[in-house]
This record gives C-alpha cells, structure tokens and sequence, in this order.
C-alpha cells in the first residue's frame, strides 16, 4: 500500500468510526430509526475499498459505509438518507443505511440477504461480454454465503468465469448466530473451492494484509476474467444493529478478549505511530473535525423537509395497477390523507 494511501486508509476507517458513533447515538435518542455500525470491520471494508477501481461496480451488504465514505459519499449524504429527507435519492422509502450511488457505482443496499451476489454475477457477465477493463466487487457477511442466491451466484461465476470478486467479512456472527453455527466446514474459504473458484483467507483486521489481497485478486479478476473469492476474518465489535442487545448472546469478556485485541483501527495507527506517518495529536484534530463535520451535517439533514407521504408507492410501475391504487388510496385514506 502506498505510503500516502496508508494515512488516507487510515483516516477513512476513523471517518467512518467516529460516524457510526454519532448516528448509533442519534438512533438511542430518538433522531432516527434505525442505524448500523461496521465497528470492528473499518479495516476491511475501508482498505478493500482502497484496492479496488473506483470504477468497479460494488453490489455490498449493508456494514459497507467505509466503502461509501472512501468513494466520496458525502456525510450529508449519510445524513438525509438516515433523517428519509427529500434530499434523499430513495425519498424515504428505505430504512437508514441503505444508501447507493450510481455516480460513485455503488448498487443501492436491498435488506433482504443475498440478492446483491447473483446481480454482481450479471453485472461481471455483462462486463466480460463488453470487454470492459473493470471488475464487479460483491460483499456479503458470513451469514449471508448460507443462502441459496450465494451458491446460485458462485456457480453462475465459476461456470461462466466472470471477473467479479467476493468479499465475505466474516465477522463471528449473523445476529445472534456464531459461526460454528453457520458452517462446520473450513469456513466460507471452501464453499468458493467447492465451486472451482480461486480463494483466499486474509486478517480482515489488518489494513495492508486486505490491500494486499484485494488488489492481487483484483488483477487476477481482470487479467483471467474469472471470479475470486477472499475471506476477510475480522470481528463485529458492535451489536448486530440498534435492534438488537449483543449482551444476550455474547460473553462480554469475548468482547472485550477478541474485540479489542483485535481492533484494526488500534493496530493501524500504532503502525502509522511507529513509522512517524501519524502523531497523536493529529488523530485528536482529525476525530474533533470528523465529529463536528458528523454533528453539522445531522443537525441540518433534521432541518430538512421529509418527502410526502403521497409518493410512497410511486417509481415502482410506470402504471400502477389497480389493486395497488387501491391498497395506496385506502392507506392514504387512513392516514387522514384524502387529496390524493
Ligand atoms: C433473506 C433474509 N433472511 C434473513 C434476514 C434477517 N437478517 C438480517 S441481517 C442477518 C444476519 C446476516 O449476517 P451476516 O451475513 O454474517 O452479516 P453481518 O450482519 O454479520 O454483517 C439476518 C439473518 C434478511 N434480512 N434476509
Ligand atoms: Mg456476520
């Protein structure tokens, strides 16, 4: 990783931590609906993201928003799409975190799990065909290679030898389920060898060792025009969502033996202490000028003016049939809503 890439890495994974800490709060305090934090995964999220083309199509999960940050997404971005202003490109329609971007070729979140893998698959088939130079990048949680449009997808891969790279972040659980409840084979390394598609395991929580990765499977993608499979093995830190109490079904000494042991960002910066590339005192400006930067663009987003409630059903059908005009009447109707 190049040695200006490696501060820039760095100061996205804090970019992005100091955010998920201010949004997790606005949602305990009522601001927004909903939130989720990648804590404990910034490294592999943020220097995967690093190693990629920014021209490269991503289809992620959704404990992606380092990628988004390190594209250029902006925090009032963030910001109106969690607040469901009208500045938000989805007009509310979504639950927060569900952001996408065609400029920045970041596929919207969809919360059903799984369903980025096949369309990734689709847009590396349609990029081979087109004899593009660019790759389709797909992530996806442990929890989510369980699904039947996981293993749909690797064989679409391996068979028609698309140039499109997985990313699991194997982060220990899927909510409330560890892995040893998930697999008992040799983790989701072996599911991409079952399908004949070259993989590789790698810290997830060490910031160059995912660069590395990610920029050799990347080329390999490109160059073979065939799918690659990496395992980031990293550790969710955080509670699976603000709908859920990790604290029921984790041993806290875990959290705090494995979390913080293994914290990327903590490992990162006393690299980036010891080879003089960061000093204590720039971290402390940088997490002040991020935290009033996350605060300033809340603030505003809370100012803005939410999208009506008429066009909830709206962009879907160019026509919309009658039945649903008629559940959307009856709805609006409910909601006191008669001018329609
Ligand atoms: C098809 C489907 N089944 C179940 C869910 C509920 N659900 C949401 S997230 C999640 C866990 C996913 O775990 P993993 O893929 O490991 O990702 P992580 O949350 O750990 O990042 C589940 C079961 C869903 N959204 N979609
Ligand atoms: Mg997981």
């Amino acid at each position: 990783m190049p040695t200006e890439t490696r501060k820039e890495v760095y100061k996205t994974m804090v970019r992005t931590s100091v955010m998920d800490d201010i949004f997790y709060l606005a949602q305990r305090q009522g601001r927004i609906s909903f939130y989720m934090t990648c804590s404990g995964e910034e490294a592999s999220v943020v220097a995967s993201a690093a190693a990629l083309n920014q021209s490269d199509e991503v289809f992620a999960q959704y404990r992606e928003q380092g990628l988004f940050l390190w594209r250029g997404f902006g925090l009032d971005e963030v910001a109106n799409q969690c607040c469901s202003t009208t500045k938000d490109p989805g007009k509310g329609r979504q639950m927060p975190v569900h952001y996408g971007s065609k400029e920045l070729h970041v596929h919207t979140i969809s919360s059903p799990l799984g369903t980025q893998l096949p369309h990734a698959v689709g847009a590396a088939y349609h990029m081979k065909l087109k004899e593009e130079k660019r790759i389709a990048a797909c992530y996806f949680g442990e929890g989510a290679s369980s699904e039947g449009d996981f293993h749909a997808a690797l064989n679409f891969a391996s068979t028609l030898q698309c140039p499109v790279l997985f990313l699991c972040r194997n982060n220990g659980y899927a909510i409330s389920t560890p892995t040893e409840e998930q697999y008992h084979g040799d983790g989701v390394l072996s599911r991409g060898q079952g399908y004949g598609i070259d993989a590789l395991r790698v810290d997830g929580n060490d910031a160059i060792a995912v660069y590395a990765a990610v920029s050799d499977a990347r080329s390999k993608c490109l160059s073979t025009q065939s799918p690659v499979l990496l395992e980031l093995v990293t550790y969710r830190s955080g509670h699976h969502s603000t709908s859920d109490d990790s604290t029921r079904y984790r041993d806290p000494d875990e959290l705090q033996s494995v979390g913080h042991q293994l914290s990327a960002i903590d490992r990162f910066r006393a690299y980036l202490y010891d080879r003089k590339l960061w000093t204590d005192q720039e971290d402390r400006e940088f997490r002040d000028h991020v935290r009033a930067e996350c605060l300033h663009a809340l603030e505003a987003a809370e100012r803005e003016r939410k999208p009506p409630v008429t066009g909830m059903m709206s962009d879907v059908y160019e026509t919309v049939p009658k039945h649903l005009h008629e559940q959307q009447y009856a709805a609006l109707h409910q909601m006191g809503v008669d001018d329609l």
